[in-house]
């Protein structure tokens, strides 16, 4: 069983999959990130999996699809019809139109996915965290953008805090201001999506990717029910850190730790999950001077190289993971 976000975790999935290809994975994926545009809903971390398991991501880009044209983006700028900062592709844009029409429809999210994956056959069971809708948000001040509030209002025209979509900080802002505060919005109503708590009681092993702790495997753990059920499944929990050398290795995970008072660092990420939750965790070796510090939280920790450069480097982390996860359960 793996909690994923998008980039990361879909290559960590591929190389687990390399390393055990007979294996039974089941992936709870982030939903968090999803945004409406266009009257469409975009799943962005279900289909990065997917496409990725699939074979048909863009594999530079790490989204969205390979050979993709953007005919439908461009007729859209020409009504004028924005948003124009997020890239969909016309490839794409089919996959967010039979999601649409299937949810219109009646299906549930879950029952959606899977009918999405019965095209890319990623090989793992790919199921949503939560059916219901849950938005990430980011509260920003006004005044980091350059735009001030409009005078006259009760706080005389200073500037504010606003909260954003998750994809607008992300993508739009490239999480240049300060974040300071992410929200799940929705997730403390959320139930957990059909099969996702059967899975995890029936997971032999827990993995959580060098995916985004707040963002993406943060945002999982926010459905009421979903950290509780890891917790209390009795298998090891081992995950792999995001953040090599005080840096994260890609995308901007600094930022949203920031926002939730965690420092960026590997050390720093285990003991923001915390002994209750996680019983290994893999640092890179340039970070191997913090194994003692996360091993004093209560956390089993080894030093390993982290970099996922391709599928084989991957997997020999993916083995890494599970080796240390066999080493806790003993
Ligand atoms: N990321 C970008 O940096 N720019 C984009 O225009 C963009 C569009 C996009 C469209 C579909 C999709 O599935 C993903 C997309 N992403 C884009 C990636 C996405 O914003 C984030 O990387 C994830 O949500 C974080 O996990």
């Amino acid at each position: 069983m793996v909690l994923a976000g998008g980039i990361g975790g879909a290559r960590f999935l591929r190389g687990l999959k390399s390393a055990v290809p007979d294996a039974d994975v089941t992936v709870i994926g982030n939903t968090g990130d999803d945004i409406h545009l266009f009257g469409l809903k975009v799943c962005p971390d279900l289909d990065t999996v997917m496409y990725t398991l699939g074979g048909g991501i863009h594999e530079g880009q790490g989204w969205g699809r390979a050979d993709e044209t953007f005919a439908v983006k461009e007729e859209l700028a020409a009504y004028g019809v924005g948003p124009d900062w997020f890239g969909l592709g016309d490839r794409d844009f089919a996959t967010h139109i039979v999601r649409t029409q299937m949810m219109s429809a009646g299906y549930p999210l879950s029952a959606v996915t899977e009918a999405l994956c019965t095209r890319w056959q990623p090989g793992v069971r790919l199921l949503p965290m939560t059916d219901d809708r849950v938005e990430t948000h980011v509260l920003i001040d006004t005044a980091d953008l350059g735009e001030s509030s409009q005078a006259g209002g009760e706080d005389g025209g200073k500037d504010s805090r606003k909260a954003i979509h998750f994809q607008e900080y992300w993508v739009r802002l490239r999480a240049s201001v300060d974040a300071h505060a992410v929200v799940p919005v929705g997730a403390e109503s959320a139930k957990p999506a059909p099969g996702v708590l059967d899975a995890i009681a029936e997971a032999d092993v827990v993995l959580f990717p060098p995916s985004n702790p707040v963002v993406s495997v943060g945002t999982i753990l926010a459905v009421p029910g979903i950290r509780e059920a890891i917790a209390d499944a009795g298998v090891p929990v081992v995950g792999l850190s995001p953040i090599v050398g005080g840096a994260p290795v890609s995308g901007m995970a600094d930022k949203v730790l920031s926002a939730v008072g965690v420092e960026a660092t590997a050390a720093a990420v285990a003991q923001h999950y915390g002994s209750g939750l996680l019983d290994g965790w893999l640092v890179d070796t340039v970070d191997a001077d913090s194994t003692q510090a996360v091993e004093d939280a209560g956390i089993r920790c080894r030093a390993v190289p982290l970099m996922m450069t391709d599928t084989e480097a991957t997997a020999a982390m993916a083995r890494e993971a599970l080796a240390l996860a066999e080493e806790v359960r003993a």
